[in-house]
């Protein structure tokens, strides 16, 4: 008789439950596993289709806890076979006596959280009520297969087969007419087996699949040997990778080479027959839709080059989603299949299925009739198996009522409102973008140290608060607007099910960025979530990941660079380190016309830069004032955002330098700007400008010129301006304001730069000069409308807000933006930062509106 009050019930007997039960008897936690099925293996053990394959290869798709399975198991393939892998996952659980812990031919049907007992009540198929403290769903992502949602279905008196169902005793097609329905993984595996046996096949597709030969054989050999050189740094290479596999990044742009360079990269990726080599030749193709373009191109070549007939090629050539946005498929011959004669496809985009009948299907104008039809239509992914189970929260709340809109939890692992429950691979977290092994075993360790902390620290319960659940929808959102992906209608988004919210349910952030995310809410004692006990209750709340995730990107890769600090050079030193900087980045849009001249400064020439629109002029004028603390950077040092302002807001920007620190000190910059505004102001007809439409702008150093500048124009009888877009403004000597301790260190500018930026610049006393700190002036009325942009991770943030409400408070229109997840310098980095193009395309409309009225 199986107890029925445990430390932990589990459901599913895959290789997340297997190895969570593994872990649990080791760390003596009583435990139930429920298991569906009659054996191990989860995914593996319901998809026995035709042609059933991993499409990650076997150095890197197995088990790394348990060490000796490495000499104790070997791979025949490179991609295993679903039968190797079933009896993988048999060799394991006879190995660890996993079988004695396994309830098998047993479903949960209900979960009911007792608030007073502090337990979960789970409700059984077998009519039992098993009680325990904690619950884990360990049920796969890709589980559940979805209703076809194609009229008939009952009808049909043939043989119907799911891929994700397929009978134990195999499929015997020999001389039948087959129809396959989807063209998914499931269906481009199986269509060139089906299509070996059966007299006749018709294939019905909806969406054309991007598909690579998956060259199978021997494991790769030179994976093979990294593992036997140093199998822990490979596996740890893997955990902290992008998806769980160790790959060596891209750095290339797909736009940077030519079409016959990209393809020739593209043709090596694909000799590999790795699933993610493709996507991964180019740094950019899942978040530029033209790099991505270069890339399916180079697909439907492959298509053209082996399907005889081209209107067949045209039709299982992909175009209405990017590569990588919907799954790629590995296939042993898929393409080929379509030479044959008895292979016929059908394409549903024009020929939809009307019903299917007794005997066969009718679609567009054709009636068909077949021995068999196989449903390849996929799965209710990620939350199918989760709310599949009626499970009940605090307050009698269900977890399919809660996510309605969509999933919502914390790390992809937990849900506020239902304590103790716990997700392996639920939404939110990597899954299905990784090598699910991978973040199988992370999950699984991650709740066991969880448990095991929990016992030791006296709490009886955890869950997430919903500050931190919300703050991790957010940043899962952001990941996933930086991308391309959710151009796509793909079950990664809940669209191949109808009524399905559409979010993204994968995190796409990467694996190893995920990982560090998840331990560094444990070592900040389990940040994000409140734990309670007999007489205790423990709760950090806060937010983990709040940086914009293309900028973390760019900080982790800062930082392992060990640049010096700016403040350790001379001025000298820091204008060639800027200088070098700035020339790897990308140029930025194309304006219609660039200009390179002088004007007249207060203390002799200063050179400048026109960026004009390609629009017929005149325009209006913009003088921009560049960043660099005063100290470095140039009238070029902006150029990328110069552009895009120029095009976006199709003004006439003019990027001006002025004299630098500490050659020449406060008040040098200011008198400078002034004297560049006026000398715009007296050409603007000749330099191609609208008369009358004045602004001024400025990033940094160059937000507290344009700030300074606008005070002294209004000061000295103008010239007038129409607004000042100030761009993370110097406003305040005294930093004296909170953001300069919070954010004192480690996004780029630093609190000491920022000191060494005012010494070299401006004495003590000069500081409190309004010429100097804009903030300071008594009066702030009579200024011209204003764009402030100020970001969150930035010392200066919060003088940038002072000076936002200042001239609020003085009666100026202010257009303030407060850019969330951002630093000091991420808004300037054109084309390099996704997640900063909606602020400089709202700045863009800012300028606009300086010049829409008057
Ligand atoms: O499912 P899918 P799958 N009428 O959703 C079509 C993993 N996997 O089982 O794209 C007509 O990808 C549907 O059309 P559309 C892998 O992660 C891995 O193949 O929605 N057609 C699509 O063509 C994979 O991505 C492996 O327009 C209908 C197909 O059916 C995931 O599982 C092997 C339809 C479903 O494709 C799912 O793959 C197998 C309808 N009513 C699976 N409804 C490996 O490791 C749906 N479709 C190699």
């Amino acid at each position: 008789m199986s107890n029925s009050d445990v430390d932990v019930v589990v459901v599913g007997a895959g290789f997340a439950g297997m190895y969570l039960l593994h872990e649990l008897r080791k760390m003596g936690f009583s435990t139930r596993l429920l298991e569906a099925g009659d054996d191990v293996g989860g995914t593996w053990y319901w998809n026995r289709y035709p042609g059933a394959r991993c499409d990650i290869a076997t150095t890197d798709y197995q088990y790394t806890w348990d060490p000796e399975l490495y000499t104790q198991w070997t791979w025949s393939e490179k991609h295993a076979a679903q039968p190797e892998i079933l009896r993988y996952a048999q060799f394991v659980a006879k190995k660890h006596d996993l079988y004695s812990g396994i309830e098998f031919n047993v479903r949960a049907d209900d979960a009911t959280w007792d608030e007073k007992a502090k337990k979960w009540n789970i409700g059984t198929s077998k009519g039992e009520t098993i009680v325990c403290r904690h619950y884990v769903m360990a049920t796969g992502c890709l589980s559940v297969p979805k209703d076809p949602d194609i009229v008939g279905t009952e009808r049909f008196a043939g043989n119907v087969y799911v891929t994700g169902r397929w009978p134990h005793e195999g499929v015997d097609f020999t001389g039948k007419r087959v129809a396959v329905i989807g063209t998914g993984s499931s269906g481009i595996q199986s269509i060139p087996i089906i299509a070996e046996q059966a007299k006749e096949v018709v294939i019905f597709q909806r969406t054309p699949n991007f598909s690579m030969p998956a060259h199978n054989g021997p494991p790769p050999q030179y994976r093979v040997d990294r593992l036997k050189a140093d199998r822990e740094a490979y596996v740890q290479e893997a955990r902290l990778s992008g998806t769980g596999v160790p790959l060596e990044m891209a750095t290339v742009s797909a736009l940077s080479v030519s079409q016959e360079t990209a393809f020739e990269m593209l043709e090596e990726s694909r000799q590999k027959g790795e699933l993610l080599a493709i996507g991964n030749t180019f740094m950019d193709s899942g978040i530029n839709r033209q790099a991505n373009e270069v890339v399916a191109e180079f697909m439907r070549t492959k298509v053209r080059s082996v399907v005889k007939d081209p209107e067949v090629a045209e039709l299982l050539s992909p175009y209405k989603h990017g590569y990588g946005t919907k799954r790629p498929c590995m296939d042993t011959g898929y393409f080929e299949t379509f030479n044959q004669p008895h292979v016929r496809l059908v394409d549903l985009g024009v020929n939809p299925i009307e019903t299917i009948t007794e005997t066969g299907i009718n679609f567009g104008n054709e009636s068909l009739e077949f021995d068999a039809i196989v449903y390849a239509t996929g799965f209710d992914a990620m939350t199918g198996a989760i709310v599949g189970v009626d499970i009940k929260g605090k307050n009698g709340m269900t977890l399919k009522k809660k996510w309605e809109f969509g999933p919502l939890t914390y790390l992809g692992l937990t849900s506020v409102g239902f304590p103790n429950l716990f997700m392996i691979t639920g939404p939110g977290s990597p899954s299905v973008l990784s090598n699910m092994m991978v973040s199988i075993e992370q999950h699984v360790e991650w709740i066991r140290d969880t448990l095991v902390a929990m016992r030791e620290q006296g709490f009886d319960t955890i869950e997430p608060t919903p500050l931190a659940e919300n703050g991790w929808r957010v940043h899962c959102t952001d990941c996933a607007d930086i991308t391309i992906f959710q151009d796509a209608n793909s079950w990664y988004m809940g669209a191949n099910v109808p009524g399905k919210p559409r979010v993204m349910l994968p995190y796409i952030g990467g694996v190893g960025r995920y990982r560090m995310a998840c331990d560094e809410v444990v070592r900040r004692g389990y940040l994000g979530f409140e734990l309670t006990g007999v007489g205790k209750t423990q709760c950090n709340d806060g937010l983990i990941r709040q940086v914009q995730p293309d900028v973390d990107m760019v900080l982790e890769m800062m930082g392992t660079l060990n640049l010096p600090a700016i403040e350790s050079m001379t001025p000298t030193g820091a204008r060639e380190f800027s200088e070098a900087s700035s020339a790897a980045r990308p140029p930025g849009p194309e304006v219609g016309e660039m200009l390179d001249a002088t004007l007249a400064g207060a203390a002799g020439d200063l050179a400048y830069r026109l960026y004009r629109p390609a629009t017929a002029g005149p325009h209006p004028v913009m003088v921009y004032f560049h960043g660099g603390g005063w100290v470095f950077g140039s009238h070029l040092s902006d150029d990328p955002l110069c552009r895009e302002l120029c095009v976006q807001s199709n003004t006439l920007i003019i990027s001006v330098n002025y004299r630098h620190a500490p050659e020449a000190r406060f008040p040098a910059a200011a008198q400078d700007g002034f004297a560049a505004l006026k000398w715009v102001h007296e050409n603007a007809s000749s330099l191609g400008g609208l008369p009358g439409k004045l602004a001024v702008g400025g990033w940094s150093a160059g937000g507290n010129v344009a700030a300074v500048v606008a005070q002294m124009a209004r000061d000295n009888d103008g010239p007038a301006l129409s607004g000042q877009l100030l761009l993370c403004p110097v406003t305040d000597g005294s930093r004296q304001h909170q953001s300069h301790l919070d954010n004192a260190d480690g996004y780029i500018l630093t609190r000491s730069l920022m000191e060494w930026f005012w010494n070299h610049y401006a004495d003590t006393d000069d500081r409190n000069n309004p010429h100097a700190s804009p903030l300071l002036a008594h009066d702030l009325s009579g200024l011209p409308p204003a764009m402030v942009v100020t970001c969150q991770f930035d010392p200066l943030r919060d003088e940038g807000d002072a000076y936002a409400q200042a001239l609020s408070a003085a009666g100026v229109a202010v257009n303030h933006v407060q850019a969330r997840g951002h630093i000091h310098t991420s808004i300037t980095m054109v084309d390099m930062l996704p997640s900063g193009a909606p602020y400089r395309r709202q700045m863009a409309e800012g300028i606009r509106t300086f010049f829409a009225h008057g």
